[in-house]
């Protein structure tokens, strides 16, 4: 059995390999994109999408600078290292994310497979502990812990430069008026002009939608401030309203924004087809309606196999909260399990060097052409 699984291994290894580490990347999520921006007509998810928009003020430019700044200030919608993104779709980047850590950015920047390669059988020879040149389920677990932490590491580096950019007269406070307007002038309007309207209470003069972001803003900022609820962000709070993952409470109400954004019948659950509910809209081709079909298997198997965890048929708030905690001991076994089954080829459980450089768009997002010269070098 074993011997005839590895002949075919053997066979179709290198084409398979790469085909279906490549359909898994970007075939099955090609999708989601597309619904975050066809699916939700809710406003505070068009919202975050704004910064693609010209500047919404009155004779102001959308330029980089402003973009950025915007980014700086306004909750991500992806987060290294969180399974969903913010609008409920699937990370496509998590596995590379938690595989890689911060390393992440050298091989997005990095395109020459040989550096990558090196970098990889480095990495290969860190997660294998005990050197036995296997990874093992839980080697793979503790160092997409360690991985998850530096990205959580990351993130606060980060917030204090954001944070700094709300707070510039430094008193470590930051109230919802001034972050408002920061907001809004990263949204191209006039400073004077309205921060005048804010302190005499007078109309902002701005249209619904951004009406409804703010609305969410001002939700998400509320749920962010601790006791005593002062309305009031300190650094600390202000890094649980930008990322969720940081904080008990924040992931909660992420996971509550996904399921009040999916859940059609309003049951408080998600059922398989709630959560992999195509959006409204026509498929054009066959090769459309193929992705669209891909997109929601993938959705299912997700649901039955990973988040619904007693197997009812519905997720509870509980489970996807579970499935969502970055920090979670018992997720990283069952992902390290889940990346180990996609490229053991030989079928011990565990992965060795070849495997993994065979699988390395899966583990990296970036494909390695030359291992088949040099995979031998190691051993
Ligand atoms: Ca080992
Ligand atoms: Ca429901
Ligand atoms: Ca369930
Ligand atoms: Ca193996």
């Amino acid at each position: 059995m074993i011997s005839r699984k590895m002949r075919v291994c053997t066979a179709v290894g290198l084409a398979y390999g790469s085909l279906f580490a490549l359909f898994l990347l970007i075939d099955v999520y090609a999708r989601p994109h597309l619904v975050s921006q066809v699916r939700h007509p809710d406003p505070s998810k068009e919202g975050f999408e704004l910064k693609k928009q010209p500047a919404q003020g009155p004779g102001e430019a959308a330029n980089e600078v402003e973009q950025d700044k915007d980014q700086d200030i306004v909750p991500p919608e992806h987060i290294n290292g969180l399974k969903l993104e913010r609008d409920g779709g699937l990370n496509k980047d998590f596995h590379p994310e938690v595989f890689l850590g911060k390393q992440k950015e050298e091989f997005d920047e990095d395109s020459e497979p040989r550096r990558n390669r090196e970098k990889l059988v480095e990495i290969f020879g860190k997660v294998d502990v005990n050197a036995d040149h296997k990874v093992t389920a839980v080697e793979l677990q503790h160092w997409i812990m360690n991985k998850t932490r530096e990205h959580f590491q990351q993130a606060m580096e980060e917030n204090k430069d954001h944070f700094k950019a709300v707070d510039p007269d430094g008193d470590g406070r930051v109230s919802w008026d001034e972050y408002r307007i920061k907001f809004l002038v990263s949204k191209g309007m006039d400073e004077k002009e309205i921060t005048k309207r804010i302190k005499h209470n007078e109309d902002l003069k701005i249209d619904e939608e951004m009406e409804e972001v703010l609305d969410n803003l001002q939700d998400r900022w509320m749920q962010a401030d601790d006791s005593p609820q002062d309305q009031l962000l300190s650094e600390h709070e202000f890094l649980a309203f930008q990322h969720p993952e940081h904080s008990r409470g924040m992931l909660g109400y992420m996971v509550h924004e996904i399921i009040r954004d999916l859940d059609q019948d309003k049951d408080q659950k998600l059922s398989a087809s709630e959560f992999a509910s195509l959006p409204v809209g026509t498929v054009e081709n066959q090769k459309e309606q193929d992705i669209d079909d891909e997109w929601v298997r993938e959705r299912r198997r997700e649901f039955t196999d990973v988040i619904d965890t007693d197997h009812d048929g519905l997720v509870t708030r509980q489970e996807l909260e579970a499935y969502m905690d970055p920090m979670n001991e018992h997720n990283a076994l069952s992902e390290a399990r889940q990346m180990i089954a996609v490229a053991d080829e030989d079928e011990d459980e565990s992965l060795n060097l070849e495997e993994i450089l065979r699988y390395s768009e899966y583990f990296t997002g970036s494909k390695l052409m030359d291992y088949a010269r040099n995979v031998h070098e190691e051993f």
